[in-house]
């Protein structure tokens, strides 16, 4: 029997998550081949593609999309870029995984929802690796049997070793917390309902003018509370941790306890320096799980309704930062396409 033809994918982006994604489905998943590269960068884009045999270069992505044979469509350019990649996209009807945040502010996301439903069916996978991280997963699962009981809190630390150049205060919570805000909807099961943001002198090891780091409260539609210290220059290592506080027990993820060695009188373990590494398995299985799903005419995984509440909720997180005090968060009435 002939074998099926690989999914041909479109990389939209070739910075650091894109040409990581190039490598990927390259080298790791099964089942797709890069067809195509965009970047506005055209070197970029060639150097990119010039790593995958076949694969054709552009400087814009609809060019990109247009290429021979491709039949979805990976975006992994900067936020602001990603409304229109999406709107050129469900144009032609292609399945589509597109990086956090699905856009940077709730207005276009609930445009993207919008243009998703008039096409009448779901073609959006929005890249929140941690729902594809196994620990993460086991949290969940763990939660999911009832045996720790009804959970109270969630305590989470999202901890970089230094943040880039454009980094600002705002993008702690949009960038960076835009996770926390996905992975606790997602473990949860909640709506977030409501953000307050605290901020502790800053580091002195943060860039001048950063309110990093900052503490962050959701209260969420279940009577939860999940906080997250994010400190995104704590210059050491990439951690990111959650503690669940349950009626019955707690439960914790992210320790980094997989190899401990024992040498010269201490004991110890080294800490990722970046998210590729801490989540390498995540952002594997995240991409196979797309691919696999794709080539059975399925669309899986967080919905273009997750990354709109993403951002409606960091929007929200934006507002706390800048005003202070305790900001709700409004979210349109969930359409039936993401019931
Ligand atoms: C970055 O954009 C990511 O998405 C990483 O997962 C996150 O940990 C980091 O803080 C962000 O800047």
């Amino acid at each position: 029997m002939a074998e099926r033809a690989p999914l041909s994918v479109a990389v939209i982006g070739a910075g650091r998550m894109g040409a990581d994604h190039v490598r990927r489905i390259h080298e790791v998943t099964s089942g797709a081949r890069v067809a195509a590269v965009a970047d506005v960068d055209a070197e970029r884009a060639k150097s990119v593609a010039a790593r995958v045999d076949g694969c054709t270069a552009h400087a814009d992505p609809v060019a990109a999309m247009a290429a021979d044979g491709v039949d979805a469509v990976l975006i992994a350019s900067p936020g602001p870029a990603h409304e229109a990649a999406l709107l050129a996209a469900f144009e032609r009807d292609l399945p589509v995984l597109c990086e956090k945040p699905l856009t940077p502010d709730a207005a276009s996301a609930l445009r993207v929802l919008e243009a998703e439903q008039r096409l009448g069916h779901r073609r959006v996978q929005v890249g929140f690796m941690r729902r594809y991280d196994p620990e993460y997963v086991k949290l969940k699962g763990l939660l999911t049997t009832g045996q720790l009981g009804r959970p109270l809190m969630l305590h989470n630390r999202h901890r970089n070793v230094t943040s880039p150049p454009f980094f600002t205060s705002s993008m702690l919570v949009t960038d960076s917390v835009a996770h926390e805000a996905d992975a606790t909807r997602w473990l949860l099961g909640h709506e977030i309902t409501a953000v307050t943001v605290l901020r502790p002198t800053p580091s002195a090891g943060a860039p001048d003018g950063l309110q990093d780091p900052q503490f962050v409260v959701f209260e969420t539609d279940g009577g939860v509370l999940s906080d997250v210290e994010i400190f995104v220059n704590c210059g050491f290592g990439y951690q990111v941790q959650a503690e669940l506080v349950c009626e019955r027990g707690t439960a914790r993820v992210g320790d980094g306890h997989a190899l401990v060695t024992n040498m010269a009188g201490r004991w110890g373990g080294t800490i990722a320096q970046d998210w590729t590494e801490r989540f390498e398995t995540a952002y594997d299985r995240e991409i196979q799980s797309w691919v696999d799903a794709t080539r059975r005419g399925e669309v899986t995984g967080p919905s273009a309704w997750d990354g709109y509440a993403a951002t409606a909720v960091c929007e929200a997180g934006v507002r706390a930062l800048r005003d202070g005090g305790r900001v709700e968060v409004e979210l349109v009435d969930r359409p039936a396409l993401y019931a």
